[in-house]
């Protein structure tokens, strides 16, 4: 991170700390990169206001939605530091710095959807949020929020790994994703998500990779990147984090409700999320999108090096993720 940036930090940190403890309310600034009325968004926001009145008004949730706060790894660094209260963030974006994430980073670590929400939601999932938070990262995992399944958009259909041979594709910034999608077959680029759209449109990028809702909403359909190839990749979950400078001024009554609530709105998360990929589905195949059926075996297949290179830490945490039906 550049020292400007950090000392610039430092100090909106040093200003809002004395403002806080003097403050009648706390208002927690949470980020989110996703627009307004977006899954993610709308479950933190009415998290925010079970807070607001679990609290008669002394801890409120003020929602900063569509990236205003900054694309998600500078917006995790403010979060580091304390300039943002929470954040919901892809957890891929999260295993450079805490890379005991990575485990659930990993391309086809998930047999499927199901699968994860199964993991997540149990010891496994606690015990993550708990890596999180106990790892240096000054972050503390609230809770986990769905993203469906990744799959592939580019401006020619995919089918086969042969067929990805040439194409520059879109990652999120993490060496993982790099290497899963050179695995796959073509060039895996990692880029912002904010510069996706004017990259597709200029081909300096082919195609990208993500979930329907994401999709849409950020406009990625609306360049070349017209088919929709049904890899199923990588089944990333979202993570709810806040700050740790936040969190150590908390009540050990407030953390036990705030921690409550972002649980609540995992769960109240995944039915707005299961509503979105219908609805976001058929908006895209409206607008002409087309969706192709994959198989996948050949890409779980050529992605084992991946899974090798990298799971190699994870063999125990990965049988029992195998495990769990
Ligand atoms: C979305 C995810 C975002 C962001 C984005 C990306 O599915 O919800 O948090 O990580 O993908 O590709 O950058």
């Amino acid at each position: 991170m550049p020292q400007r940036r950090v000392l610039m930090a430092a100090t909106l940190v040093a200003i809002a700390a004395p403002l806080l403890a003097h403050a009648q309310s706390l208002v927690l600034k949470a980020a989110d990169t996703h627009p307004a009325g977006y899954p993610t968004v709308v479950a933190v926001e009415n998290m925010g206001k079970k807070l607001e009145a679990a609290t008669n008004g002394r801890i409120k949730l003020q929602m900063f939605a569509g990236a205003v706060l900054g694309q998600e790894k500078e917006s995790v660094e403010q979060t580091q530091l304390g300039a943002i209260q929470i954040n919901r963030i892809s957890l891929g974006v999260v295993g450079p710095i805490v890379p005991d994430v990575n485990v659930f980073n990993m391309p086809f670590v998930f047999r499927d959807v199901a699968h994860m929400r199964k993991v997540i939601d149990g010891p496994i999932g606690d015990e993550l949020l708990q890596k999180v938070t106990d790892s240096p990262a000054r972050l503390v995992g609230l809770a986990w929020m769905d993203s469906g399944s990744r799959s592939l958009y580019a401006k020619k259909p995919v089918r086969t790994p042969e067929d990805l041979k040439g194409l520059k594709v879109r990652m999120m910034g993490n060496p993982l994703f790099v290497d899963t999608m050179n695995a796959m077959g073509g060039n895996g680029i990692s880029m912002a998500y904010g510069e996706v759209f004017s990259a597709l449109q200029t081909g300096v990028i082919d195609g990208a990779e993500n979930n329907p809702p994401s999709y849409f909403t950020a406009n990625h359909y609306n360049t070349p990147a017209k088919y929709y190839a049904q890899t199923h990749h990588l089944i990333i979950p979202e993570i709810l984090v806040m700050s740790k400078v936040t969190w150590d001024r908390l009540s050990k009554d407030d953390q036990a409700l705030v921690k409550r609530l972002a649980r609540e709105a995992q769960m109240e998360q995944r039915e707005l999320w299961d509503r979105s990929v219908a609805d976001y589905t058929a908006k895209l195949k409206a607008a002409g999108i087309q969706f192709i059926d994959v198989d996948t075996r050949p890409f779980y297949e050529a992605t084992a090096p991946v899974r090798a290179k990298y799971g190699a830490q994870f063999t125990d945490l990965m049988k029992r993720i195998a495990d769990v039906r």
